[in-house]
């Protein structure tokens, strides 16, 4: 076999109505892209907001690496290629919470702050993946993903109401109008999750499978909304605030 013929043999094919396969596909050249203009716009900013934009594209550029992975994964095995998606979510939603510190320094917001989004992501997550993999009969799904969700409020109340919200105030402007977009994305976006768990694991709640939907479709769809959005929330800041500054 010469080279060529080996690289076709080496690309499975993708039925046409294979949307699993289509969105980690576009997931993944979406993120790639992401990546690319958060890195390369960097410098164009003033350089406090320098790191907010790296870390949104660490998000979306670990979030392709991880897509290119599930991809390949789901076209060999159709299956959920539920232990990356993990270990995706585990680095990159602790990133988010980073940025949230990030923004709200201006305000002189501190690291126990960012230190309590993270372990409260970290205990959403990890609680997720004990009902999706390992607790994965009976009542368990349930109840883990429940746990799961009191992590999910706890953040939601910190970011909506708590100690996060009263630095945006302080800090006004630019600055609170993003958290405020980025408090939105958490409170909505974020809730297209448990709706993916739902549609993909056993419980009381297995109506929202039978409606057809799949979790790996919901899954992919919220991670570009998530991901590239959040991004895209403080570029905005990026660019509101450095020509303020100019001006
Ligand atoms: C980029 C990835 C993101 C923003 C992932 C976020 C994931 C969640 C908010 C997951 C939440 C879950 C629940 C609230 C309950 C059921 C289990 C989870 C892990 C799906």
């Amino acid at each position: 076999m010469n080279l060529l013929t080996s690289f076709y043999a080496e690309v499975g094919k993708m039925a046409t109505d294979d949307y699993v396969g289509f969105t980690f596909f576009v997931g993944c050249m979406a993120m790639m892209a992401a990546s690319a203009f958060f890195f390369l716009s960097m410098n164009t900013f003033d350089k406090k907001w320098r790191t907010s934009i790296l870390v949104s594209g660490l998000i979306t550029f670990i979030a392709a690496v991880h897509y290119w992975y599930m991809r390949d994964y789901w076209a060999t095995y159709m299956e959920s290629p539920t232990f990356f998606r993990y270990v995706d979510w585990v680095l990159t939603v602790p990133l988010m919470c980073v940025e949230f510190y990030l923004i709200l320094r201006v305000a002189g917001a501190k690291k126990s702050l960012m230190w309590k989004l993270i372990f409260l992501s970290v205990v959403m997550l990890v609680t997720g993946y004990f009902g999706e993999a390992v607790y994965t009969t009976g009542t368990g799904p349930a109840l883990w993903g429940f746990i799961s969700g009191v992590a999910y409020f706890a953040i939601v109340y910190i970011i909506w109401f708590g100690e996060a919200k009263k630095l945006a105030e302080q800090a006004g402007g630019a600055v609170l109008a993003a958290h405020k977009t980025l408090c939105w994305f958490v409170l909505v976006g974020w809730a297209i999750y448990p709706l993916g768990y739902m549609a993909g694991t056993e419980g009381w709640y297995s109506f929202v499978g039978e409606l057809g939907l799949n979790m790996d479709v919901i899954y992919n769809i919220g991670d570009a909304i998530n991901k590239i959005g959040f991004g895209l929330v403080v570029y905005g800041l990026a660019v509101a605030a450095t020509s303020t500054s100019e001006a």
